[in-house]
């Protein structure tokens, strides 16, 4: 699948998940602004078919190149950024959940869930779109894998598809910061993530980020109870030169850590 052929379909996809990222994108464009993205964002379980390392050479066959690792102890999560074939596409940042790190009971929740990926369906970059691989699980198991894990609990329902887009600031010119990306989010009527403060990073770990409160949509679980959930937000990534005078290519697990938590219902 050529790489533009992706990223239309990755797009469509998040925006019907996303409906908040549309309008903010279509503001800025209605500004005359250039929307060009940072990255994108998935998220995955480190068993089954879908292991990083699954869904990794997806990523390498569109060119990109792998670059640097991250850990999240608190969030038993392990992750990797890609570099791009050319300066105007996104990274990628792919994370991975180390399931044998939750308790029996969550643990069993997910093995349930990944042990019914028929593995044919992970056969190209198409499985970023695809959404759950299996029956979707109740709301009591649901609220079983959240208290354990928010990470856990949003990937068994919303499954695999793009987390976020990230516009790139940079190339933004009326906006000059994060603040002033969150105050137009504001302004459009969403919310903004403040876990870890309103602005993550700073120019001296040469990345700033924001993000939005992911999107809410009701949605019926196994068994036909009918909840709203998160779905997924827009990030905002400022980046900076580096003492070589290069831009500065990786990702801030500091910062990384409290955006993750843009997903996360119970705390707004
Ligand atoms: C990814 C959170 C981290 C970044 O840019 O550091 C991140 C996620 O929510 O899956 O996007
Ligand atoms: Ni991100």
């Amino acid at each position: 699948m050529n790489i533009e052929t992706f990223y239309d379909n990755l797009w469509q996809d998040y925006i019907n998940m996303t409906p908040q990222a549309e309008a903010i994108a279509d503001a800025l464009k209605s500004r005359g602004e250039q929307v060009l993205n940072d990255h994108v964002a998935f998220r995955t379980f480190n068993i089954g078919p879908i292991r990083l390392k699954d869904l990794e050479p997806f990523i390498l066959h569109m060119g990109y190149t792998r670059y640097e690792p991250y850990n999240f102890p608190a969030k038993k999560l392990d992750a990797y950024g890609y570099i791009p074939p050319r300066d105007d596409l996104p990274r990628i940042f792919l994370s991975e959940l180390r399931v044998e790190e939750l308790s029996d009971n969550a643990q069993a929740i997910v093995r349930r869930l990944v042990d019914q990926i028929d593995p044919s369906d992970i056969k190209d970059a198409s499985v970023f779109w695809r959404g759950p691989l299996w029956e979707v699980p109740s709301y009591e198991e649901y609220q079983e894998l959240a208290d354990e894990s928010e990470y856990a609990a949003w990937l068994s329902v919303i499954g695999l598809r793009c987390n976020h887009f990230t516009i790139n600031v940079n190339a933004l010119n009326q906006i000059n910061g994060i603040e002033e990306m969150n105050a137009l989010v504001e302004e459009l009527g969403f919310k903004v993530n403040e876990s870890g403060g309103r602005v993550k990073g700073s120019p001296a770990v040469l990345l700033e980020q924001g993000s939005t409160k992911a999107s809410v949509m009701p949605f019926t679980f196994k068994g036909g109870a009918v909840h709203d959930v998160s779905t997924c937000y827009y990030e905002f990534a400022k980046r900076y030169l580096d003492d070589e005078g290069n831009l500065y290519q990786g990702f801030v697990a500091a910062s990384a850590d409290k955006i993750f938590e843009s997903t996360d219902m119970r705390n707004s």
